[in-house]
Parts: C-alpha cells; structure tokens; sequence
C-alpha cells in the first residue's frame, strides 16, 4: 500500500516543529503543501506521489554534479562497505583536504567539522583568541548558519520567516554582533571607528545568496579586505554556497581577494553533512589540541562524507564550470521580464520581484514577495520546483542540460 505525501506529511507534522527539520522546508513564504521527496537523479527529483519536477533547489546547494552523481555513489558505497567511521584519522580527509588546498591556496591549515554552522561559529571562536576581542561583525541578510551570535539580521529561513533573529539568543550575546549594509563600505568603517580595537572579525558571504543573490559591487570586498587590517580585525569569508561553485577556487579567486579564514560546507560534502573552516597556519594552529580553542566533532572527517567530497571535487573540470556558466547564463537571459530583475553569479542566481537587482538586503526585502510566491506555484505546477524562499538563490548543477533549461522557459507563466 503505497504511503502518499499527505501521509508522509501527517506523520511528520507530529514529530518535527512545523513537521520539518529545517525552517525553509516548510514553505511558509509560498504556501501550499511542501513536498515529501523520495528519489534524485540528476537535474530531477520525485515526490512521494510520484511527480518529477526539474530541481534548482540541490539540496540548497550542495549538488553541483545534480542529484546521484555516479561517481559520488561509487564513493560513498566504496566507503560504507570499508567500515564508515572510526573517530579516528583516515586517508580521505587528507586527500579531500589537499584538494580544497590545492585550489584556495588562502586556506593552509583546514579543520573539518559537520555543518556550515559549526564551521562558522569556530572561525569566529579563532577570530576572537588570536585578537582577544569581543565583537564580531556581520551583514544584514548575510546568513553563517544558526550559532548564537550570527542569528541577529540573518538572511535565508530567517528572513524568509520574516524573524527579527531569534528567540533564545540572549541579549548580551546579540550585542556583541555588530551589523552593516552589504555593499556599503562606510557603515562598515563606521562600525569599525565606533568600536575602536574591539572587532575580532568582518564575516561575509563574498557572493551574498540567503537575501537572494546580491553580488558585491566593484572594489566591495578589497575595501573589507583593507578596513580589516586596518582595524586589526580578522577577515572571513563564508564561502560554504560559493565555494568551488562560483569558480573553481570560489568566491576568493573569482574576485582576487584572499580572507584570513574560509568557511567551507555543502559542495566539498558532496550532498552529505559537512562543514570546514580553514586559513592562516597562525590560526587554525591555534585550535585544540595544537593551541588554547578548542573544537570537537565525534563525526569530523567522516569516511563517508570525504569520499563524497573528493569525488565531487575530481568531477568539477574547467569544461563543467564552462558549461555551469552557458547554461545559467541563458536560464537567466529567458527569465527576463518586465518589473522583475535577475541577479547571477556563475550557476548561482535569483529572479527577484522589483524593478532592479537589490544592492543590500533592505532592497531585497522590498521585493514583492507575494507575486514571487505567485511565480514559485506556476512553476512547481508546472513541474519545475525552486528554492522556497524569494531570499534564496536557485542553484542550477551541472546535470541542468540544455533541454532542462529550456523545458524550465517553457514552464514560465505568460
Ligand atoms: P549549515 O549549518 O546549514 O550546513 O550551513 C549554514 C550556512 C552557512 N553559510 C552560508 C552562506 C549558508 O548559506 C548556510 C546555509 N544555507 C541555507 C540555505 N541558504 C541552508 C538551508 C536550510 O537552512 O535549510
């Protein structure tokens, strides 16, 4: 007897705040019933009733290959049928970790952890001994995961749900964050000059994607690059969306300037749980057990998800990045239509409901979300589903061929 989605639904909605474990699921900005998936093959998922839909959602980014890349299935089996984990040092942390090395040179010593979130809450915990300062500053709309103190002005679920942070983050935590425009270099010298010897570190998304996609303007991040040292404070880039997507040593190459840390997630898991941070040798050899910061993780450097990573990263070949690039540029070129604006980075991109591309999160929160939410159903009844959220990006994968993009047109309403 074959169990639908509403039954799925049902059984989840008792077990799961919002019958869902993460917030963006639950489609509270678009309405109607979020899916139950059961099955990905490349550029298509299935529902539990059975219906395909062509995916630009990638599991909010990870599969840059598109869903069961042979290669990463033959990596994960290979790894599960060795054992899985052992909480111990393997052989596929070291190869996956001089394979993200080989392509950010910036980062020279890497730590692996299991989610963007502790991946970033540890580059800041960094950030603060080697500068033995308290506060950090963030972006607002930038998200770096669910930690305290980098919740206040989130963007992605946070602002999908229209939250002004988040209950449970005491005030004393929340003031220790200090928050400036994207793209605007004078509410950060602001900011620095107010606080005088007292910010640890500027943490930024390079390419901003959870209020939507916002590129940083020319000279944008050379200017946070030169009031960071300026200021003495320690520069972050959160690369855990652009990371080997935007280019293939990110964000930093992409744009020529080099953070003193990185944080990594998503791609480099290959679809399974996975975080890094990594940086200047200064640094990361200031984490436990080579010095005083500690950071743990029972399942860091998992087998499973090393393996997943470095046979992602061995399939991301110049003619992939070419053919990424071809195809989101001409899905961006078709959805181009009056009183609506399209934002692209590489396959990274965002139709937003205004006029023009937002420049800063208070642009992007001007768009007309309702008429997004519009748009989000004609696709998905037309078969196409998106990222749930007008403040996510779609995430186009190098399994979106070209009849995939033009079957995604066709689904356009008029
Ligand atoms: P995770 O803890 O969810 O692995 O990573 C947090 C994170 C950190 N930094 C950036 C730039 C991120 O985009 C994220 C997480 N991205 C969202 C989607 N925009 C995850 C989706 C979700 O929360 O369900």
């Amino acid at each position: 007897m074959t169990i639908t989605a509403a039954d799925w639904r049902e059984r989840a909605a008792g077990l799961f705040p919002g019958g869902v474990n993460s917030p963006v699921r639950a489609y509270r900005a678009v309405g109607g019933e979020p899916p139950i998936l059961v099955r990905g093959a490349g550029p298509h998922v299935w529902d539990a009733d059975g219906n395909r839909y062509l995916d630009y959602v990638g599991a909010f980014g990870p599969l840059l290959l598109g869903h069961a890349h042979p290669a990463v299935v033959e990596a994960i089996r290979c790894a599960a049928e060795a054992g899985g984990s052992f909480g111990a040092t393997g052989p596929g942390e070291v190869r996956l970790a001089e394979l993200i090395r080989s392509r950010m040179p910036s980062i020279e010593r890497i730590r692996f952890v299991n989610s963007g979130t502790e991946a970033a809450m540890s580059a800041l915990r960094v950030a603060r001994a080697a500068t033995g300062r308290d506060l950090v500053l963030k972006f607002d709309g930038g998200y770096h995961g669910h930690a305290d103190s980098l919740l206040v002005e989130a963007g992605s679920g946070v602002a999908t749900l229209s939250l002004p942070g988040s209950a449970g983050v005491p005030a004393a935590v929340a003031a220790q964050t200090l928050v400036a425009a994207y793209n605007d270099l004078d509410s950060v010298a602001g900011l620095l000059d107010r606080h005088p010897g007292q910010v640890a570190a500027v943490i930024v998304e390079p390419v901003a994607a959870n209020m939507g996609v916002v590129a940083p303007l020319p000279g944008f991040l050379e200017g946070l690059r030169r009031l960071a040292d300026g200021a003495g404070a320690i520069l972050v880039f959160d690369e855990v969306i652009t990371g080997f997507r935007v280019a293939p040593g990110g964000a930093q190459e992409l744009y020529g300037v080099r953070p003193d840390l990185t944080v990594l997630g998503k791609i480099i898991g290959g679809g399974l749980p996975v975080g890094a941070f990594g940086g200047r040798a200064d640094l990361l050899d200031l984490v436990a057990p080579a010095g005083p910061v500690y950071q743990a993780g029972t399942l860091s450097g998992h087998p499973l998800v090393m393996a997943a990573g470095e046979a992602t990263l061995k399939e991301l070949t110049p003619a992939v990045y070419a053919g990424l690039e071809a195809r989101a540029a001409r899905l961006a070129e078709g959805l181009r239509r009056p009183g609506t604006a399209v934002a692209r980075v590489g396959s990274l991109l965002t139709l937003f409901f205004r006029a023009a591309p937002p420049r800063d999160f208070a642009q992007a929160k001007d768009s007309d979300r309702a008429a997004f939410a519009r748009f989000f159903g004609a696709l998905r009844s037309g078969g196409v589903l998106l990222p749930p959220s007008q403040f996510e990006a779609w995430f186009v994968s190098a399994a979106h061929d070209d009849e995939a993009i033009v079957r995604t047109l066709e689904s356009l309403p008029a």
